[in-house]
Protein backbone atom coordinates (compact mmCIF):
# COMPACT_ATOMS: atom_id res chain seq x y z
CA UNK A 1 0.00 0.00 0.00
CA UNK A 2 1.31 3.40 -0.78
CA UNK A 3 2.09 5.88 1.33
CA UNK A 4 -0.40 9.09 1.05
CA UNK A 5 -0.10 12.32 2.52
CA UNK A 6 -2.31 12.14 5.76
CA UNK A 7 -1.99 15.84 5.88
CA UNK A 8 -0.13 18.98 4.06
CA UNK A 9 0.32 22.26 6.24
CA UNK A 10 1.72 25.84 5.04
CA UNK A 11 2.58 28.89 7.23
CA UNK A 12 2.40 32.34 5.27
CA UNK A 13 4.95 35.59 6.23
CA UNK A 14 2.78 38.69 5.98
CA UNK A 15 5.09 41.93 5.06
CA UNK A 16 3.01 45.08 3.60
CA UNK A 17 5.47 47.82 4.56
CA UNK A 18 8.94 47.12 3.63
CA UNK A 19 11.81 48.53 5.69
CA UNK A 20 12.00 51.11 3.45
CA UNK A 21 8.73 52.25 4.07
CA UNK A 22 7.28 51.17 0.74
CA UNK A 23 3.64 49.51 0.99
CA UNK A 24 2.83 46.70 -1.48
CA UNK A 25 -0.16 47.66 -3.27
CA UNK A 26 -1.66 44.56 -3.93
CA UNK A 27 -1.66 43.58 0.20
CA UNK A 28 -1.96 46.83 1.40
CA UNK A 29 -5.21 47.19 4.20
CA UNK A 30 -5.78 50.74 2.70
CA UNK A 31 -5.96 52.37 5.89
CA UNK A 32 -7.26 56.10 5.65
CA UNK A 33 -4.23 58.57 6.37
CA UNK A 34 -6.41 59.87 9.60
CA UNK A 35 -5.55 56.32 10.87
CA UNK A 36 -2.35 55.88 10.24
CA UNK A 37 -1.52 58.99 11.53
CA UNK A 38 -3.46 57.75 14.83
CA UNK A 39 -1.27 54.37 15.01
CA UNK A 40 1.87 56.74 14.60
CA UNK A 41 0.53 58.98 17.70
CA UNK A 42 0.35 55.68 19.87
CA UNK A 43 3.24 54.12 19.13
CA UNK A 44 5.17 57.46 19.68
CA UNK A 45 3.18 58.04 23.02
CA UNK A 46 4.28 54.48 23.98
CA UNK A 47 8.29 54.77 22.79
CA UNK A 48 8.19 58.20 25.03
CA UNK A 49 6.82 56.83 27.77
CA UNK A 50 8.82 53.54 27.84
CA UNK A 51 12.16 55.98 27.67
CA UNK A 52 11.33 58.36 29.66
CA UNK A 53 10.42 55.59 32.46
CA UNK A 54 13.88 54.20 32.05
CA UNK A 55 15.02 57.54 33.19
CA UNK A 56 13.08 57.36 36.55
CA UNK A 57 14.41 53.67 36.80
CA UNK A 58 17.78 54.51 36.71
CA UNK A 59 17.30 57.78 39.01
CA UNK A 60 15.45 55.84 41.64
CA UNK A 61 12.01 57.34 40.79
CA UNK A 62 10.76 54.44 39.38
CA UNK A 63 10.15 50.75 39.94
CA UNK A 64 11.63 47.58 37.78
CA UNK A 65 9.33 47.25 34.87
CA UNK A 66 9.49 45.69 31.24
CA UNK A 67 10.04 47.93 28.08
CA UNK A 68 8.65 48.10 24.81
CA UNK A 69 10.51 49.81 22.94
CA UNK A 70 10.71 48.34 19.18
CA UNK A 71 7.64 46.39 19.77
CA UNK A 72 5.17 49.45 19.15
CA UNK A 73 4.17 48.13 15.52
CA UNK A 74 3.17 44.81 16.54
CA UNK A 75 1.50 46.24 20.25
CA UNK A 76 -0.63 49.19 18.80
CA UNK A 77 -1.19 47.44 15.05
CA UNK A 78 -3.13 44.90 17.21
CA UNK A 79 -5.16 47.20 19.62
CA UNK A 80 -5.87 49.30 16.40
CA UNK A 81 -7.87 46.33 14.62
CA UNK A 82 -9.59 45.55 18.05
CA UNK A 83 -13.97 47.20 18.75
CA UNK A 84 -14.64 48.52 21.96
CA UNK A 85 -16.95 45.35 22.39
CA UNK A 86 -13.73 42.83 22.02
CA UNK A 87 -11.74 41.60 25.43
CA UNK A 88 -8.15 42.79 25.80
CA UNK A 89 -6.20 40.21 27.97
CA UNK A 90 -2.26 41.51 27.80
CA UNK A 91 0.89 40.23 29.16
CA UNK A 92 3.59 43.01 30.68
CA UNK A 93 4.70 44.54 27.28
CA UNK A 94 2.00 46.32 25.27
CA UNK A 95 2.17 49.27 27.01
CA UNK A 96 1.34 50.81 23.68
CA UNK A 97 -2.20 48.78 23.34
CA UNK A 98 -2.98 49.28 27.39
CA UNK A 99 -2.94 53.42 26.33
CA UNK A 100 -4.74 52.53 23.22
CA UNK A 101 -7.60 50.60 25.47
CA UNK A 102 -7.92 53.29 27.94
CA UNK A 103 -6.02 52.55 30.21
CA UNK A 104 -4.43 55.57 32.00
CA UNK A 105 -0.41 56.36 31.78
CA UNK A 106 -0.17 57.24 35.75
CA UNK A 107 -1.93 53.97 36.86
CA UNK A 108 0.71 52.24 34.41
CA UNK A 109 3.22 54.27 36.45
CA UNK A 110 2.01 53.30 39.35
CA UNK A 111 1.46 49.70 38.99
CA UNK A 112 5.42 49.60 37.84
CA UNK A 113 6.57 51.68 40.75
CA UNK A 114 4.98 49.13 43.21
CA UNK A 115 1.69 50.22 43.68
CA UNK A 116 -1.14 46.81 42.97
CA UNK A 117 -3.77 49.64 42.63
CA UNK A 118 -2.50 50.97 39.22
CA UNK A 119 -3.27 46.99 37.60
CA UNK A 120 -6.82 48.46 38.32
CA UNK A 121 -8.13 49.11 34.91
CA UNK A 122 -11.23 51.81 34.40
CA UNK A 123 -14.69 50.07 35.09
CA UNK A 124 -15.52 50.60 31.30
CA UNK A 125 -13.90 48.37 28.64
CA UNK A 126 -13.50 45.10 28.31
CA UNK A 127 -9.63 45.22 29.59
CA UNK A 128 -7.68 42.99 31.47
CA UNK A 129 -4.95 43.47 34.19
CA UNK A 130 -1.24 43.02 33.29
CA UNK A 131 -0.54 39.56 33.82
CA UNK A 132 3.32 38.79 34.91
CA UNK A 133 3.19 34.97 35.29
CA UNK A 134 4.18 33.93 32.30
CA UNK A 135 1.14 32.42 29.85
CA UNK A 136 -0.99 32.45 32.49
CA UNK A 137 -3.16 35.19 30.18
CA UNK A 138 -3.81 32.45 27.37
CA UNK A 139 -5.87 30.44 29.84
CA UNK A 140 -8.38 33.45 30.82
CA UNK A 141 -8.60 34.72 27.62
CA UNK A 142 -9.78 31.18 26.27
CA UNK A 143 -12.47 31.21 28.97
CA UNK A 144 -13.62 34.93 28.25
CA UNK A 145 -13.46 33.58 24.62
CA UNK A 146 -15.59 30.64 25.40
CA UNK A 147 -18.39 32.71 27.60
CA UNK A 148 -18.76 35.55 24.97
CA UNK A 149 -19.46 32.66 22.46
CA UNK A 150 -21.75 30.95 24.87
CA UNK A 151 -23.42 34.48 25.24
CA UNK A 152 -24.02 34.70 21.46
CA UNK A 153 -21.81 37.93 21.20
CA UNK A 154 -20.28 39.02 18.43
CA UNK A 155 -16.71 40.08 19.84
CA UNK A 156 -13.71 38.55 20.23
CA UNK A 157 -10.67 37.99 22.63
CA UNK A 158 -7.10 38.95 21.77
CA UNK A 159 -4.55 38.17 24.35
CA UNK A 160 -0.79 38.52 23.76
CA UNK A 161 1.99 36.24 25.31
CA UNK A 162 6.24 35.78 24.22
CA UNK A 163 8.33 33.29 22.09
CA UNK A 164 9.20 31.81 25.66
CA UNK A 165 5.45 31.84 26.90
CA UNK A 166 5.04 29.82 23.47
CA UNK A 167 6.83 27.02 25.23
CA UNK A 168 4.77 27.23 28.47
CA UNK A 169 1.83 24.62 29.21
CA UNK A 170 -0.75 27.02 30.46
CA UNK A 171 0.01 28.49 26.07
CA UNK A 172 -0.49 25.28 24.89
CA UNK A 173 -2.77 23.79 26.83
CA UNK A 174 -5.31 27.72 26.39
CA UNK A 175 -4.74 27.15 22.15
CA UNK A 176 -5.88 23.43 22.54
CA UNK A 177 -8.96 24.18 24.04
CA UNK A 178 -9.49 27.16 21.71
CA UNK A 179 -9.39 25.08 19.27
CA UNK A 180 -11.65 22.05 20.21
CA UNK A 181 -14.47 24.75 21.13
CA UNK A 182 -13.74 26.71 18.29
CA UNK A 183 -13.28 30.03 20.91
CA UNK A 184 -13.58 33.36 19.37
CA UNK A 185 -10.23 34.11 20.29
CA UNK A 186 -6.61 35.78 18.67
CA UNK A 187 -3.41 34.69 20.05
CA UNK A 188 -0.92 36.94 19.39
CA UNK A 189 3.19 35.88 19.94
CA UNK A 190 5.23 39.12 20.19
CA UNK A 191 8.26 36.73 19.02
CA UNK A 192 10.40 39.25 20.14
CA UNK A 193 13.62 37.25 19.85
CA UNK A 194 14.26 36.46 23.51
CA UNK A 195 12.91 35.45 26.73
CA UNK A 196 15.35 37.02 28.57
CA UNK A 197 18.83 35.63 27.90
CA UNK A 198 17.37 32.76 26.14
CA UNK A 199 17.53 32.90 22.41
CA UNK A 200 14.32 31.92 19.79
CA UNK A 201 16.94 29.28 18.15
CA UNK A 202 16.82 27.70 21.58
CA UNK A 203 13.36 28.02 22.83
CA UNK A 204 11.92 25.29 19.96
CA UNK A 205 13.02 23.41 17.09
CA UNK A 206 10.13 24.48 15.37
CA UNK A 207 10.63 26.44 12.36
CA UNK A 208 8.03 28.70 12.99
CA UNK A 209 6.04 29.67 16.39
CA UNK A 210 3.15 30.13 13.66
CA UNK A 211 2.97 26.82 13.06
CA UNK A 212 1.87 25.46 16.43
CA UNK A 213 -1.53 27.04 15.66
CA UNK A 214 -1.75 23.89 13.08
CA UNK A 215 -1.52 20.96 15.68
CA UNK A 216 -4.62 22.30 17.57
CA UNK A 217 -6.44 22.64 14.68
CA UNK A 218 -6.43 26.14 13.55
CA UNK A 219 -5.16 28.61 11.48
CA UNK A 220 -1.61 30.36 11.93
CA UNK A 221 0.08 33.05 10.54
CA UNK A 222 3.81 35.13 10.42
CA UNK A 223 3.70 38.78 10.66
CA UNK A 224 6.67 41.29 9.95
CA UNK A 225 6.12 42.56 13.55
CA UNK A 226 8.00 45.73 12.60
CA UNK A 227 5.30 46.54 10.11
CA UNK A 228 2.23 47.81 11.26
CA UNK A 229 0.41 47.28 8.50
CA UNK A 230 0.50 43.75 8.35
CA UNK A 231 -0.10 43.36 11.73
CA UNK A 232 -3.21 45.35 11.33
CA UNK A 233 -4.12 43.60 8.47
CA UNK A 234 -3.71 39.86 9.59
CA UNK A 235 -5.25 41.05 13.60
CA UNK A 236 -8.37 42.46 11.01
CA UNK A 237 -8.84 39.03 9.00
CA UNK A 238 -8.23 37.04 12.43
CA UNK A 239 -10.59 39.35 14.57
CA UNK A 240 -13.19 39.53 11.59
CA UNK A 241 -12.93 35.75 11.12
CA UNK A 242 -13.15 34.69 14.92
CA UNK A 243 -16.30 37.23 15.50
CA UNK A 244 -18.32 35.31 12.81
CA UNK A 245 -17.83 32.07 14.74
CA UNK A 246 -14.58 30.78 12.59
CA UNK A 247 -12.70 29.97 15.60
CA UNK A 248 -8.99 30.77 16.82
CA UNK A 249 -6.25 32.53 15.27
CA UNK A 250 -2.11 32.42 16.05
CA UNK A 251 -0.72 35.23 14.66
CA UNK A 252 3.58 35.27 15.19
CA UNK A 253 4.77 38.51 15.24
CA UNK A 254 8.24 38.68 14.15
CA UNK A 255 10.20 41.74 16.07
CA UNK A 256 12.50 42.77 18.39
CA UNK A 257 13.42 43.46 22.06
CA UNK A 258 15.98 46.60 21.33
CA UNK A 259 15.90 47.07 25.30
CA UNK A 260 16.78 44.76 28.48
CA UNK A 261 14.24 42.32 29.30
CA UNK A 262 12.85 44.72 32.07
CA UNK A 263 15.20 47.11 34.16
CA UNK A 264 16.59 44.96 36.19
CA UNK A 265 18.81 42.69 33.00
CA UNK A 266 21.44 43.91 31.01
CA UNK A 267 21.29 42.30 28.03
CA UNK A 268 24.81 43.18 27.42
CA UNK A 269 25.96 40.01 28.95
CA UNK A 270 23.97 37.32 26.50
CA UNK A 271 23.69 38.99 23.41
CA UNK A 272 25.93 41.06 20.74
CA UNK A 273 25.73 44.71 20.32
CA UNK A 274 25.73 44.50 16.32
CA UNK A 275 23.05 42.41 16.57
CA UNK A 276 21.12 45.07 18.13
CA UNK A 277 22.64 47.94 15.75
CA UNK A 278 21.04 45.46 13.31
CA UNK A 279 17.53 45.64 14.26
CA UNK A 280 17.36 49.24 15.19
CA UNK A 281 17.86 49.72 11.61
CA UNK A 282 13.90 48.03 11.42
CA UNK A 283 12.55 50.57 14.09
CA UNK A 284 8.54 50.47 13.22
CA UNK A 285 8.21 53.93 14.11
CA UNK A 286 10.99 54.70 11.60
CA UNK A 287 9.28 52.94 9.06
CA UNK A 288 5.63 54.06 9.37
CA UNK A 289 7.29 57.75 9.41
CA UNK A 290 9.21 57.21 6.16
CA UNK A 291 5.27 56.19 4.41
CA UNK A 292 3.22 59.03 6.11
CA UNK A 293 5.94 61.01 4.72
CA UNK A 294 5.88 59.04 1.10
CA UNK A 295 2.51 59.74 1.34
CA UNK A 296 2.94 63.65 1.86
CA UNK A 297 1.09 63.92 4.93
CA UNK A 298 3.94 64.50 7.36
CA UNK A 299 6.96 67.07 7.84
CA UNK A 300 9.39 68.23 10.36
CA UNK A 301 6.59 70.78 12.01
CA UNK A 302 4.07 68.00 12.64
CA UNK A 303 6.81 65.63 14.40
CA UNK A 304 8.02 68.23 16.21
CA UNK A 305 4.13 69.18 17.40
CA UNK A 306 3.85 65.32 18.18
CA UNK A 307 6.85 64.68 19.88
CA UNK A 308 5.84 67.71 22.32
CA UNK A 309 2.46 66.67 22.85
CA UNK A 310 4.11 63.21 23.78
CA UNK A 311 6.50 64.89 26.38
CA UNK A 312 3.69 66.83 27.82
CA UNK A 313 1.36 64.01 28.30
CA UNK A 314 4.22 61.65 30.15
CA UNK A 315 5.45 64.92 32.23
CA UNK A 316 2.22 65.21 33.42
CA UNK A 317 1.63 61.81 33.89
CA UNK A 318 5.20 61.90 35.98
CA UNK A 319 4.18 64.48 37.81
CA UNK A 320 1.08 63.45 39.40
CA UNK A 321 2.89 60.50 39.97
CA UNK A 322 4.98 61.93 42.51
CA UNK A 323 2.42 63.37 43.81
CA UNK A 324 2.00 62.40 47.62
CA UNK A 325 -0.24 58.98 47.47
CA UNK A 326 -1.67 56.91 50.39
CA UNK A 327 -0.55 54.03 50.47
CA UNK A 328 -3.18 50.79 49.86
CA UNK A 329 -1.07 47.70 51.35
CA UNK A 330 -3.69 45.44 51.17
CA UNK A 331 -4.58 46.26 47.36
CA UNK A 332 -3.71 42.96 46.30
CA UNK A 333 -6.69 41.26 47.55
CA UNK A 334 -8.95 43.98 45.89
CA UNK A 335 -10.92 42.27 42.41
CA UNK A 336 -9.90 38.86 43.32
CA UNK A 337 -13.34 37.63 43.16
CA UNK A 338 -16.51 39.84 42.11
CA UNK A 339 -17.97 38.88 45.87
CA UNK A 340 -14.93 38.08 48.63
CA UNK A 341 -15.15 34.93 49.90
CA UNK A 342 -14.86 34.75 53.79
CA UNK A 343 -11.37 33.06 53.30
CA UNK A 344 -9.93 35.92 51.41
CA UNK A 345 -10.93 38.51 53.64
CA UNK A 346 -9.78 36.63 57.04
CA UNK A 347 -6.56 36.53 55.06
CA UNK A 348 -6.63 40.55 54.25
CA UNK A 349 -7.31 40.60 57.57
CA UNK A 350 -4.60 38.97 58.76
CA UNK A 351 -2.41 40.61 56.56
CA UNK A 352 -3.13 43.86 57.80
CA UNK A 353 -2.34 43.16 61.27
CA UNK A 354 0.90 42.33 60.55
CA UNK A 355 1.49 45.57 58.51
CA UNK A 356 0.25 47.06 61.51
CA UNK A 357 2.40 45.51 63.82
CA UNK A 358 5.41 45.85 61.57
CA UNK A 359 4.69 49.82 60.96
CA UNK A 360 4.14 49.82 64.70
CA UNK A 361 7.61 48.20 65.18
CA UNK A 362 9.57 50.68 62.99
CA UNK A 363 8.02 53.30 64.43
CA UNK A 364 8.83 52.72 67.88
CA UNK A 365 12.56 51.98 66.45
C1 LIG B 1 5.45 31.06 35.03
C2 LIG B 1 6.62 31.98 35.03
N1 LIG B 1 7.86 31.48 34.86
C3 LIG B 1 8.93 32.30 34.86
C4 LIG B 1 8.76 33.65 35.04
C5 LIG B 1 9.99 34.58 35.01
N2 LIG B 1 9.98 35.26 33.72
C6 LIG B 1 9.45 36.49 33.58
S1 LIG B 1 9.50 37.02 32.01
C7 LIG B 1 10.27 35.62 31.49
C8 LIG B 1 10.65 35.45 30.03
C9 LIG B 1 9.47 35.48 29.12
O1 LIG B 1 9.89 35.56 27.80
P1 LIG B 1 8.87 35.71 26.62
O2 LIG B 1 7.68 34.86 26.84
O3 LIG B 1 9.61 35.51 25.35
O4 LIG B 1 8.34 37.22 26.71
P2 LIG B 1 9.15 38.59 26.74
O5 LIG B 1 9.51 38.84 28.18
O6 LIG B 1 10.34 38.47 25.86
O7 LIG B 1 8.20 39.61 26.26
C10 LIG B 1 10.48 34.74 32.55
C11 LIG B 1 11.14 33.44 32.43
C12 LIG B 1 7.45 34.13 35.24
N3 LIG B 1 7.20 35.44 35.43
N4 LIG B 1 6.39 33.29 35.22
Amino acid sequence: MPLKDAARFAVSHLQVLDEQGRVDEKLDPKLPDADLVKLYEAMTLAREADQRMLKLQRQGRMGTFPLSTGQEAAVCGVAFAMREQDWFVPSYRELGAMLMRGYPLLQYMRYWNGYEEGNTLPEKGRNLPIAAIVGSQALHAVGVAYATRLRREPAAVVTYFGDGASSEGDVLEAMNFAGVWQAPVVFVCMNNQWAISLPREAQTRAETIAQKAIAFGFEGIQVDGNDVLAVYKATNAALERARAGGGPTLIEAITYRLMMHTTADDPKRYRPEDEVAEEWKKDPLARLKTLLERRGIWNDDLQGGLEAKARRAVEEAVAALEEPYPIKPDAAFDHVFAQPTDDLEAQRAEFLAEVHRAAGEASHG
